[in-house]
């Protein structure tokens, strides 16, 4: 008989859904020795806590995250409400022993995420920030490759992460939807929002930053308030662009913008090493392409990998070789790992401490729009 995991989901939005999702799937894909199980789900409005519930299968609504947090029945908090949540909930949650998976960005800056990570290691709770894209198989078969030494020495890392959905003014700020542009609420604009993956999965693959230049805009300067329906100015970084140096001495190159008219998100990554190079993109998540200047020299090429063999990371779970998985299933894969690491004790990453690294880094690209100079970490 397997082991029941209780979660007690806080928040139904987008980000519930992925992970709802992703409780309800893992277990018929991998093997796990925990079941989990959608015990509470709760959120401001009754009404809509019930219908996410009755969607999910949750089988208890609360509105008051205090009471799933004190819940004994409750063994994982997952936290999936606007960042400016993050650090009460996992704290009190940490307090009551309970384990927490947690959004990115982990919080509004990094004092507060480095609060949230003292709690999580003083109580000994199993911990996630919930970079998803790590688990996306062609990200993670990067990482391996990567780790393998196949590119040698790194030379150059960059990475973007482009949307267009705030060009219009009339978008307004605040409230269920549009919490990402209030400052308030979501501490930052791209910087948290789309740069914390590209900075997660640079930190993973290439090592620590040392030290960030960056520039910041706002192209709309005002935009009406949710709240108070009134024109407000627009406080979070619209687009941001920063370079930075890594421990190991190569060169980064970084940008995020919701203003690249034609992109949804579109999200890549390329390094490029003594070796070969390595590049991906969100877009047609499950290839990864590499150059291998040790092949051949007449034949040499960029070659476009399939990841969905059976001997790729996660994919000999799935379907049969050839058929493609898609951006959920990087959900159910985190989930498959926390849930294993349960049972092994190995904590997986990001854990908050990798959370708190990331945020780190966001604060110095903030700070450094701000002065105009290099900050160093
Ligand atoms: C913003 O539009 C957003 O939903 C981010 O908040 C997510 O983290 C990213 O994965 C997709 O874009």
């Amino acid at each position: 008989m397997k082991k029941r995991l209780n979660i007690g989901m806080i928040g139904y939005g987008f980000m519930a859904r992925t992970h709802s999702n992703a409780y309800r799937k893992v277990g018929n894909f991998f093997d796990l020795e925990y079941t989990p199980v959608l015990k509470t789900v709760c959120g401001l409005v009754e009404e809509e806590a019930r219908a996410f519930a009755a969607r999910w299968g949750y089988e208890k609504v609360e509105t008051d995250w205090r009471k799933v947090v004190e819940d004994p029945a409750i063994d994982l908090i997952e936290i999936c409400v606007p960042n400016n949540f993050h650090a009460q909930i996992a704290i009190a949650a940490a307090k009551a022993g309970k384990m927490i998976v947690c959004e990115k960005p982990l919080a509004l800056n990094a004092a507060e995420a480095l609060a949230m990570t003292e709690a999580v290691e003083a109580a000994g709770v199993p911990n996630l920030a919930s970079f998803n894209y790590r688990r996306i198989p062609a990200v993670t078969l990067a990482k391996q490759m990567i780790d393998e030494g196949r590119l040698g020495k790194i030379f150059h890392y960059r990475a973007n992460f482009l949307q267009d959905w705030t060009i219009s003014a009339d978008v307004p700020q605040g409230g269920m939807a549009t919490w990402r542009l209030d400052a308030k609420a979501a501490g930052s604009g791209v910087t948290g929002d789309l740069l914390a993956h590209c900075i997660d999965l640079a930190l993973w693959q290439n090592g620590p930053i040392t030290s960030v230049n960056a520039m910041t805009e706002i192209f709309v300067k005002e935009r009406k308030s949710v709240e108070s329906g009134k024109m407000e100015p627009v406080v979070i970084d619209d687009a941001c662009t920063f370079f930075c140096r890594f421990g190991n001495g190569s060169m980064g190159n970084f940008e995020a913008t919701r203003y690249a008219r034609g992109h949804k998100a579109l999200f890549t990554f390329e390094i490029n090493g003594e070796f070969g190079s390595l590049a991906w993109d969100l877009h047609d998540l499950q290839r990864l392409a590499y150059f291998n200047h040790n092949d051949e020299g007449i034949t040499r090429g960029w070659r476009s990998i399939h990841v969905t063999d059976g001997d790729h990371p996660y994919m000999g779970k799935w379907w049969v070789p050839g058929l493609a998985i898609g951006y959920e299933h990087s959900f159910v894969h985190q989930a498959a790992d926390f849930i294993e690491s349960l049972s092994t004790g190995k904590p997986v990453g990001a854990t908050f401490r990798d959370g708190m690294e990331t945020q780190r880094v966001c604060d110095a690209v903030l700070d450094s729009a701000k002065s105009g100079t290099w900050v160093n970490l």
